[in-house]
């Protein structure tokens, strides 16, 4: 027996203590810190989440794979390890990676789904991440249907569906067909709900021109619904959707632009699987000059932010909460 998930895990004594209280905990992913944002942004933005998680008054616990391990909180030299690892050296781990990143040893970072497996495996209810994965531009088809379909559509989705957990995000992220997303996600039975506004917050950009599936006025509200859908035990999870704080965030038009040319780009430079998402977001910084790096930056503190509030929240009670 090699071992389960259980015996695989090695929590930050301040996460068992915390959960052992049930104080409120939020999982941060790493994916985005290996492969989504550029040094020193990517050092940066993982710190200030966990400061934000903690001046909200829960404990951080930011997942990552190392030897075989499956580690529930790092401390500040493996945030840097994982920051400063030389391109390549760092496998982006996902639900259908997960043994293969354990098994081959050193440093793996975990994606939304992979962390979300993880955090629920250590007992941990709220995750906060940048942008959820989902389908593709181009997955099932190019208008005209010039391209075959890639059935490009990330395993975040399979994950939201079948984890119980409350994941906070700035939205799908623009380089995706998102209304594709939002339908799969209603096929799988996953709530996606919107808070202060009744459009889709566009991961960068405010908004995504679309209407979200569910609105809330305010994150009270958001913890509110959470709890409630968490209560039903239906083993999905439900994603909340916070916009990019507006001083940060790129004009909808110009985030949208940007976003389908990166994706012709990468169809015509031949970028796919998991490869692709990482080429689009370095893609998109050099584009807007660093402006999307900016925006990636400020909504992932934001949602950590967010979850932090969400957490406290859930573990006090919200009915008792007033
Ligand atoms: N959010 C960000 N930056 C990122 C990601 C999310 O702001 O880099 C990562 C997450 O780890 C997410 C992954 O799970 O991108 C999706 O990758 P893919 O499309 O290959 O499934
Ligand atoms: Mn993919």
């Amino acid at each position: 027996m090699i071992g389960s998930l259980a015996e695989r895990l090695t929590l930050q004594p301040e996460v068992s203590d915390a959960l052992a209280a049930g104080r409120p905990v939020v999982a941060l992913e790493s994916t985005l810190i290996s492969h989504g944002l550029p040094y020193p942004a990517n050092v940066e933005v993982a710190r200030a989440s966990e400061a934000a998680v903690r001046e909200a008054g829960a404990v951080p616990a930011t997942i990552a794979i190392r030897d075989g391990r499956l580690l529930v909180g790092l401390d500040d030299e493996a945030l840097e390890a994982l920051a400063t690892a030389p391109e390549g050296s760092v496998l982006k781990a996902a639900r259908p990676s997960l043994s293969a990143a354990l098994t081959r040893g050193g440093w793996s970072a975990t994606t939304v789904s992979a962390s979300m497996i993880v955090a629920h495996a250590a007992g941990i209810a709220v995750f906060a991440t940048g942008g959820i994965g989902g389908v593709h531009l181009g997955a099932f088809g190019s208008p005209g249907a010039l391209q075959p379909p890639t059935f490009d559509i990330s395993s975040d989705l399979e994950e939201l569906a079948r984890t119980p957990m409350v994941v906070v995000c700035a939205g799908p992220k623009a380089i995706l067909d998102v209304p594709a997303t939002l339908e799969v996600l209603e096929t799988r039975g996953v709530p996606l709900v919107a808070v202060g506004q009744a459009e889709l917050p566009g991961f960068t950009a405010r908004s995504s021109g679309i209407a979200a599936p569910w609105s809330v006025p305010d994150v009270a509200s958001a913890a509110e619904l959470a709890e409630a859908h968490l209560g039903l035990g239906l083993d999905s999870a439900i994603v909340i959707c916070v916009p990019v704080p507006a001083e940060d965030a790129l004009p909808d038009a110009v985030a949208r632009r940007v976003a389908e040319q990166a994706a012709r780009e990468a169809d015509a430079a031949g970028i796919h699987g998991p490869a692709l998402t990482p080429w689009l977001l370095a893609r998109i910084a050099a584009m807007t000059d660093g402006a999307s790096v900016r925006a990636n930056t400020a909504l992932i503190i934001n949602d950590a932010r967010v979850a932090g509030q969400i957490a406290v929240r859930l573990a006090r009670g919200v009915a008792s909460a007033g």
